[in-house]
């Protein structure tokens, strides 16, 4: 039985994000992504929306033209309002278009990882039944159309296909249209889609516009892939709902980033593994000129906020996010950022701990109008991630300091977080387990200055080396989910019920 003992009212906290001359505000009042979107581009139909490092731009009339012109090319292959399109490419000017088409002919864009494998995509596949699939590899778009039962369209990201057949519907979603399905684990082993709806992707846009001051003068250094929300429901939302600017770099790299910087970039978000790889090169000075420096989707270390800040003069802001709910809490923009926690909760979002009743740490628990509604196709899950009274359980272990900024610190779920991605250590756990020597296999997440996070895995096993395991798990996992060590073991840990203690591996 859970207890309830911090509640933090959301007009506290949203008193702290608003600029001054904001006294209130609706973070809805937009209704959708696209109704935002389009009433940015009216304003400024000359302003660049996005660039490119090779020089290409965009601007907001031609987003507009072109956008409008996928969807009806979209349309004419068939695709209505409320089928699923799965967008899997790297960062460029045509996914952008393709990705803001889908959200104005209200399709439900379903990100794919662009490293994933016949394994993961099936998943997705399977999970999501898409209509359409636009991948920027022809072998992508040969597993998702192997993987689909369906007939599915497979297209390009600059979705060359014939038009003349059906009109769509242009920008009339509201907010509670569905818009995005993005996978995750939640709180426990396999991967879920989370389902966004246009509300609460706007919700979250416009609540770090405010709070983090964002406007139609401001460059944004986007370096973060585009299938994950820190990327596209921050970086790329965010930008079109301000009027924004956005300057793709396709691949991150600390000298990419300083060019960028260099070039008039006013902001760049990132996850700690790039804030890492700055502080240890010759680039970190090229960050003192940004207005703007955020960090999420992993820990910050406090050690790596100072040496940033000794370096370059940059308190970073670090902020708190997660699939299911997009953004919910960040530090402020004015008044003190506090390295180790993640601030105090955005325009609209309450708080609170489930604690054992005694007070100090407790699960974060979530309402606000970010909060996602449910997981695809899985009842049993959603009504497991909500407390009877509606709150969102983040599986995140909080606490709140005197000044009501919280910290993160720790999980109650099983995930580990390796530069900003997830593992769900049951995932790697069972494909290792499938190799005919393995006896049993459990991973578990070594801390690392780099990655926040390495998986190294536990094995039972006769006659086998270390890259042997490797190499069975790249073959079937994204890069970044194998381990990268191997310890054999006599067994594995295990509780009095015969579970396996995650806990214990590493001590
Ligand atoms: C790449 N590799 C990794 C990772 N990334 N291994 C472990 N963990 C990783 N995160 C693999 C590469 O495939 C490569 O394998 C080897 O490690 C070294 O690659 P390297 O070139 O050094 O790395 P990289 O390709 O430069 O990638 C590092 C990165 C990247 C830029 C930090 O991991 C990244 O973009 N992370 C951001 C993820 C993100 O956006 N997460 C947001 C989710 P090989 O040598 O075999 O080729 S959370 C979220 O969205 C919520 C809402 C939130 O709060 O933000
Ligand atoms: P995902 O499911 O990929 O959206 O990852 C969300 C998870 O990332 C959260 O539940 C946290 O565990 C973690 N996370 C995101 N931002 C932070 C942060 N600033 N500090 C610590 N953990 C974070």
């Amino acid at each position: 039985m859970e207890t309830v003992t911090h509640v933090r009212p959301a007009t506290t906290a949203t008193a702290r994000h608003l600029p001054l001359d904001v006294l209130a505000t609706d973070v809805l009042s937009e209704e959708s992504l696209p109704r935002a979107w389009r009433a940015r581009w009216l304003e400024n139909p000359r302003a660049v929306v996005a660039r490119t490092e090779d020089g290409s731009q965009i601007r907001a009339d031609e987003l507009e033209e072109r956008s409008a012109a996928v969807a009806a090319r979209l349309a004419s292959a068939g695709l209505v309002a409320g089928d699923r399109l799965i967008l899997s490419s790297g960062p460029s000017i045509d996914m952008l278009v393709a990705y803001v088409a889908a959200h104005r002919m209200s399709l439900v864009v379903v990100p794919v990882n662009t490293a994933y494998g016949p394994t993961e995509i099936r998943h997705v596949v399977q999970n999501t039944t898409p209509r359409a699939a636009i991948v920027d590899d022809k072998r992508r778009g040969q597993l998702v159309s192997e993987a689909s039962t369906e007939p599915i369209v497979i297209t390009g990201c600059d979705v060359r296909l014939p038009t003349g057949g059906g009109v769509p519907t242009l920008d009339v979603a509201d907010r509670d249209t569905p818009a995005l399905i993005c996978h995750t684990s939640g709180t426990t082993g396999a991967p879920k889609g989370a389902v966004l709806t246009s509300g609460n992707l706007l919700a979250s846009a416009e609540s770090v516009r405010l709070a983090w001051r964002w406007s139609p003068d401001d460059r944004l250094i986007l370096a973060l892939p585009l299938f994950h929300l820190h990327g596209l429901g921050m970086g790329i939302n965010g930008s079109l709902v301000s009027g924004a600017s956005i300057g793709l770099i396709p691949r991150f790299s600390p000298e990419a980033v300083a060019d960028a910087a260099q070039a008039g970039g006013t902001m760049f978000f990132g996850v700690p593994t790039m804030y890492h790889r700055l502080a240890n090169g010759p680039h970190l000075p090229a960050l003192r000129r940004l207005r703007l420096c955020v960090s999420g989707s992993a820990p910050l270390a406090a050690q790596l906020h100072a040496q940033i800040e000794s370096g370059c003069g940059q308190h970073v802001l670090e902020r708190y996010g997660m699939t299911e709910t997009v953004i919910t809490i960040s530090n402020p923009y004015d008044g003190e950022r506090k390295p180790g926690t993640v601030g105090t909760p955005l325009p609209g979002v309450e708080v609170r701990l489930a604690t054992d009743g005694l007070g100090g740490a407790g699960e974060i628990e979530l309402r606000g109008p970010s909060v996602f509604g449910g997981y695809l196709n899985n009842p049993t899950a959603t009504a497991e991630s909500f407390t009877h009274d509606g709150w969102f359980r983040t599986g995140d272990l909080g606490e709140f300091d005197a000044d009501g900024y919280l910290a993160i610190v720790g999980r109650s779920k099983e995930l580990i977080i390796s530069g900003g991605y997830n593992v769900y250590p049951r995932e790697v756990e069972e494909v290792i387990g499938r190799h005919p020597a393995v006896v049993e296999a459990a991973v578990a997440g070594r801390p690392s200055e780099e990655w926040g996070e390495s998986v190294v895995a536990f094995v039972v096993a006769d006659g086998l080396s270390s890259d042997d395991v490797i190499h069975w798990a790249a073959e079937r996992l994204a890069p970044y989910k194998r381990p990268t060590e191997v310890r054999f073991v006599d067994a594995l840990p295990r509780n009095d019920l015969g579970k396996i203690r995650r806990d214990q591996l590493l001590s």
